[in-house]
């Protein structure tokens, strides 16, 4: 039995490890992946949607994508959009959900901006943070509150972390630090204020947070500026945190940005890469693409750095 099992795990993990980039079935491009598993058993890639040879981020909605094998994928669609919300009209970046009491809150960045290509010092940028509902984790969703969680600082990239007495906490960039809050029960607002969280000293650039669980550490991991993926652990999800170093090297000198889950006892890594697109684009040569890796822990709970699988 252990032999087939042993087979049975090799030929499962090949087959993931072929597939890089996942294929969803579908032709768009998909950045930001945040993986869940939800008590149906499926595990839920909620994603970015990077338009065809975009430039400049310029994103408009978020797509979900769930399997129950890791090799078969399917294409929920697009399960919001920034043409949804009074508040926001650019930047669908990279997105999260979380689940309580029946509900799944869509947590997502969004903004307003523009680009003067000719005086770049008159470009604006404004970025918050908004969470819609709804009662299937493939919605659609609707915006909850009509309104960024908060105006000021300038945030984006969310994750929302559950501990196990149901408490969420919403860890996003603000403004140029890596922050924390913790929410209320209703998942649509904060308690107290927003915290500026301790990461020993050094400040990367701030995108892409990911918190989880496992024998009651808490891990903080990270695309260190913007690229390399790093990870910090503490004894509580607030920290302080300590620093232990690269889980993935960057590639192409271009982002990352990742999510880490345990799916039917494996812990995954899902993350993004930069393709090779030959001709397609006019202006670019690579765009992105999630994909995924095993990802294994050490006796005393520190990560084995993974190694991209080959593109
Ligand atoms: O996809 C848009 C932005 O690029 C994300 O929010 C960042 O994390 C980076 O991946």
């Amino acid at each position: 039995l252990k032999t087939l099992l042993t087979i049975c795990i090799t030929i499962t993990t090949m087959a993931v490890f072929a597939q890089n980039p996942l294929d969803f079935g579908s032709n768009i491009r998909t950045a930001d992946p945040s993986a869940h598993v939800w008590n149906d058993g499926r595990l839920y890639i909620y994603a970015s949607h990077d338009i065809e040879c975009q430039e400049d981020f310029w994103m408009k909605d978020w797509h979900i994508f769930s399997t129950d094998d890791l090799i078969h994928w399917t294409d929920h669609g697009p399960c919001l959009s920034v043409d949804d919300l009074s508040w926001a009209d650019n930047f669908a970046w990279a997105p999260d959900c979380a689940y309580k009491n029946g509900k799944y809150y869509f947590c997502f960045p969004a903004g307003t901006g523009f680009k003067d290509r000719v005086n770049p010092k008159n470009s604006t940028k404004w970025m918050g943070i908004g969470i819609a509902v709804s009662n299937s984790p493939t919605g659609p969703f609707k915006d909850a509150i009509g309104a960024p969680l908060w105006r000021e600082p300038y945030a984006n990239d969310p994750c929302i972390f559950v501990d196990d007495d149901g408490t969420g906490y919403i860890y996003f960039n603000g403004g140029g630090d890596y922050m924390v809050a913790v929410l209320n029960d209703d998942f649509l607002s904060v308690k107290g204020e927003l915290k500026t969280m301790d990461m020993g000293g050094y400040k990367p650039k701030r995108e892409g947070p990911w918190v989880f669980k496992r024998n009651n550490l808490y891990y903080y991991t990270m695309p260190e500026d913007n690229r390399v993926l790093t990870y910090y652990t503490s004894n509580t999800p607030l920290g302080p945190w300590k620093y232990h170093g690269v889980i993935m090297e960057d590639e192409h000198e271009s982002n990352n940005h990742h999510s880490i889950v345990e799916y039917n006892g494996q812990w995954l890594l899902f993350y993004h890469r930069w393709i090779d697109t030959g001709d397609a684009c006019p202006n670019r040569k690579r765009q992105r693409e999630i994909c995924a890796e095993y990802l294994y822990f050490n006796e005393d709970g520190t990560i084995q750095p993974v190694k991209r699988t080959a593109e």
